[in-house]
């Protein structure tokens, strides 16, 4: 049994109904208008403005609450460049021989290849590093859980919140991506999950012509 002190009284955010379709409606759309962007502009942005989206990916709900992530925030142009020459080196080897002839295929219309210029040219790189385990301050190694789920939420929240303050971003996954660890030495508990360049734009950006599922290709009702 939990503890009395263990709990306190929550108020929950309350809309009336016409409210809340308006809300999610106005999410959605919102949402719907995010894409995943290659052409970075080098136009600085706000650092507070970063640190506010992490702090809202941070309110992500995690296994037992013990928030199992890192967050590096990179705008030093040395840590960018030497981010680009690792991650070109993983690529260069991925689109010569190490994806299967059916990946390439799939990846065609999206026009990617080896080189990645942005991780230079885009103002911030923030990197998601998942904690698969804790240190304590004696080094005692404390567990975390269902790790994965909660860093992947977090990232969600985080690709939302940086969407909502008018930035542009690219889910990014050089792979492997354990180049990332040792260039930002970070102690061994933290794998980089995820790379995710920040800023705005080219004026002539463009992105691939897709289209999304819709509600009846991905809803199922009982
Ligand atoms: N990681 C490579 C390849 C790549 C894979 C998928 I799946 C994509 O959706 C896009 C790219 C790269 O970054 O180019």
């Amino acid at each position: 049994m939990a503890h009395s002190e263990d709990h306190i009284p929550h108020n929950h955010l309350h809309f009336p109904e016409e409210e809340m379709l308006e809300r999610s409606q106005a999410f959605y759309e919102l949402l719907d208008q995010r894409r995943s962007i290659r052409f970075f502009s080098d136009k600085d942005v706000p650092v507070e403005v970063l640190e506010n989206c992490i702090k809202a990916a941070s309110t992500a709900p995690s296994g037992a609450h013990k928030q199992p992530w890192t967050f590096c925030l990179i705008s030093n142009s040395e840590v960018k460049s030497a981010i680009r020459k690792a991650a070109e080196e993983e690529e260069y080897t991925n689109y010569n021989g190490r994806m299967s002839e059916r990946w390439l295929e799939d990846l065609k219309k999206f026009g990617t290849d080896w080189e990645k210029p942005f991780l230079e040219i885009a103002p911030y790189l923030i990197i998601v590093f998942k904690k698969s385990y804790d240190l304590t301050e004696a080094g005692e190694k404390t567990n975390n859980y269902y790790v994965n789920e909660s860093v992947g939420i977090a990232t969600g929240m985080l690709l939302a919140a940086l969407h909502n303050a008018g930035l542009a971003t690219l889910t990014h996954t050089p792979s492997p991506m354990n180049f990332l660890a040792e260039v930002l030495e970070r102690p061994k508990n933290e794998k980089a999950f995820l790379l995710i360049p920040v800023g705005y734009p080219t004026e002539d950006c463009t992105v691939p012509n897709i289209e999304r599922k819709g509600l009846d290709d991905i809803l199922v009702r009982y």
